[in-house]
């Protein structure tokens, strides 16, 4: 009997672990900041017939509504309560919003924000997206209903009662992070609300979670409330299946707290692959990609089914959060494609591609004083909608990264060799690299100041192989590239350094 429940026990935390993406399909999208309306339309029109697997939306809850700075995008991360209504729509548009990305086989997770509530100073009165009254002085959050007995403040013995010092666990989970007000986690009156939340929208249908701030949370306190989380809705998910749940803990070493602690609960946000890709492709502090030939665990990150990987995220890359200048973001676009298109390419965790939008960026002794601005907007402070132009960018302010060629089609080709493992490796001992996925797939590229001008064995078989990143397969022909295979698997590939985008990839659904 004992095993029996330890299996099913061992079951139950590992399926926190499965995203539940439908067949086919790999990839996450974060549409930051977008209304739930334009994603619908989104997952209609773009990414179910693009293959993605799902997509991450900004926090559904009742957020403050700051004036100064007026309307940032940080105000999202200061909940009122767990109304369903926010700068991205109604409780009804998220609703429909869900169903309709859900009936085109595109997955919703949600950014929760249970640690915390409003900012210390933030004063009182029905500043909200809801329009609910609250009060940080008193800690009063009717429409929860929170009072004072439901943070942390007696918890916490730093003087501010904010985190001073990250090199004490009890401070960084029983402090205030940057004044925000702490929800005492250990209450199973907070665990009740926090989990009625979630709860609510399993109902609605969303597969799971990114959790933030999970580095502020106990381990034992997030075990509690994601143990008595719902399965998730069987109108599209098979009976059994838990909420797959994915905490943001930033580790990138040199603190006591570690992505470890977390990893029994769901998957953990690997914060090390994008920094050091970013060192990598950048080619700082005398990195090469040539020294990806073990990239993965090879390079310390946790292990691959514990890992959600991306290159940039809505923190870093505006300076928030951890990272650094290393990290690539749609900023250095030319990087940006080649360094997601490795993540893409490589077999190492469950990838995450960042959609963002522009703002304008004023660095002053090298930190970005507009790092708050919030998404395109009205004069109302009202979010604008997503237009799509007749070349399928998106305009007004939106990046669309996924929606770029290069990134759309590597969303693609991870979908074609998914399962295959990495084969025929090569590199030139600098920055060119090559390597396959199985038979199904191969890429190569060229971050070297020099030509790239080599024949090499893509396991692949013969035939004519469009690149999906000069161009793509249409009707009978590639818009792009064409690359020659042989009979005996091997091709001619020739990269100049001074070309768009200095990298090729192909696989079995681009061939002639
Ligand atoms: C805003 C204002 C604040 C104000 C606050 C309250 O900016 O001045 O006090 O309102 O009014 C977002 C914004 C915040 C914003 C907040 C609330 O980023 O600026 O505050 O909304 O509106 C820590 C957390 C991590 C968190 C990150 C930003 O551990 O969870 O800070 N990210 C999430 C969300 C984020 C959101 C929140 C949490 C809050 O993604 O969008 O904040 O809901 C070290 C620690 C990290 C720590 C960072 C930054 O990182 O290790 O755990 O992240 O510091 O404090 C190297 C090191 C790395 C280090 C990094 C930075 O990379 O290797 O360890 O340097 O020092």
């Amino acid at each position: 009997m004992k095993l029996v429940v330890l299996v099913a026990l061992f079951g139950l935390s590992l399926a926190q672990h499965n995203p539940h993406i439908k067949h086919g399909r790999t990839s996450i999208v974060h549409l930051f900041e977008w209304r739930w309306a334009d994603i619908a339309e989104e997952c209609e029109r773009f990414l179910g017939p693009n293959g993605f697997g799902g997509v991450q939306i900004s926090p559904p809850n009742e957020h403050i509504l700051k004036e100064s700075p007026w309307r940032p995008w940080w105000q999202r991360y200061q909940p009122i309560s767990y109304k369903l209504c926010s700068r991205s729509g109604s409780e009804d548009e998220l609703r429909d919003m869900i169903t309709r990305c859900n009936n085109v086989g595109v997955n919703v997770y949600v950014d929760a924000v249970i640690n915390h509530m409003a900012r210390g100073d933030g004063g009182e009165g029905t500043h909200s997206s809801c329009g609910s009254w609250f009060s940080v002085y008193t800690q009063d959050f009717p429409s929860v209903p929170y009072s004072s007995l439901d943070f942390n403040d007696n918890k916490c013995y730093t003087a501010s009662g904010n985190i001073e010092n990250y090199s004490d666990p009890n401070q960084v989970r029983d402090c205030r992070l940057d004044r925000l007000l702490d929800l005492a986690l250990e209450k199973d009156y907070v665990r009740g609300k926090v989990a009625d939340y979630m709860n609510n929208l399993i109902d609605m249908g969303v597969a799971g979670f990114r959790v933030d701030a999970c580095k502020h949370m106990w381990p034992g306190d997030l075990d509690i409330v994601f143990g008595s989380l719902k399965n998730l809705n069987t109108m599209w998910f098979a009976s059994g299946s838990r909420p797959f749940i994915f905490q943001e803990v930033i580790d990138l070493g040199g603190e006591p707290i570690s992505s470890k602690e977390y990893y029994h609960l769901g998957r953990v946000t690997e914060f090390k692959y994008g920094a050091k890709l970013g060192t990598v492709f950048r080619k700082w502090n005398g990195e090469k990609l040539s020294y990806t030939k073990n990239w993965g665990e090879g390079w310390g990150f946790m292990p691959d089914g514990n890992a959600l990987v991306f290159i940039d995220n809505h923190d870093n890359q505006r300076g928030h959060g951890a990272g650094g200048a290393s990290i690539i973001s749609f900023w250095d676009a030319r990087l940006h494609k080649m360094a997601v298109g490795y993540m893409l390419a490589h077999p190492y965790g469950q990838t995450r591609v960042m959609s963002s939008y522009k703002w304008d960026r004023n660095f002053v002794d090298g930190k970005d004083q507009n790092d708050w601005i919030g998404p395109p907007s009205n004069s109302d402070g009202s979010t604008k909608p997503v237009p799509i132009n007749p070349d399928q960018t998106c305009g007004d302010g939106w990046v669309c990264e996924h929606r770029w060629r290069q990134i759309k089609n590597m969303v693609t080709f991870r979908n074609v060799v998914n399962g295959q493992p990495q084969a025929n490796w090569w590199d030139n001992q600098s920055n060119q690299v090559a390597f396959g996925r199985g038979d199904r797939g191969f890429i190569i590229f060229n971050n070297d100041d020099w030509d790239l001008d080599v024949t090499l064995n893509t396991g692949m078989p013969a035939g004519t192989y469009c690149d999906v990143i000069s161009g793509q397969k249409e009707g009978g022909g590639c818009t792009g590239k064409k690359i020659q295979v042989g009979s005996d698997g091997r091709a001619h590939f020739s990269i100049s350094n001074r070309e768009e985008d200095p990298f090729v990839a192909i696989h079995a659904e681009s061939k002639l």
